[in-house]
């Protein structure tokens, strides 16, 4: 059962003080995927691996290709090193599979 304590919460039941420690959890590390780009890929062909792989919208989609294809690289999304690495797989060789050079890569989100 619990208790209720008049203590006041940074002292224990030796009559001393003790400093509270920050709870020992961390969230995991996010992974963002990278687009590349190149100069062969149709845009068309980005725009619908942006849609049909991480489900973004037409609109969404047009505007990461175009941020890609202006800047060299560009996010498609953020993610679990887990998912992140899946999503980014799933990307090259849905590329592949099309013969464009389409490649993507993940990189660890420092914030
Ligand atoms: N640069 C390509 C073209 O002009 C289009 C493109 C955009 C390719 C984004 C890759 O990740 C990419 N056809």
């Amino acid at each position: 059962m619990f208790e209720l304590s008049s203590e006041a919460p940074d002292s224990n039941n030796l009559g001393t003080s003790v400093l509270e420690k920050e709870p020992e959890v961390k969230e995991p590390p996010l992974y963002q995927v990278i687009l590349l780009n190149d100069d062969y890929t149709p845009m068309e062909f980005v725009v619908y691996v942006l849609q049909s792989i991480f489900n973004h919208n037409h609109e969404k989609a047009t505007e990461i290709m175009m941020a890609v294809h202006t800047k060299g690289k560009g996010v498609c999304g953020i993610f679990s090193k887990e998912i992140a690495e899946m999503m980014s797989h799933e990307v090259n060789e849905l590329a592949k599979s099309h013969h464009h050079p389409l490649l993507s890569e993940i990189e660890p989100l420092t914030d």
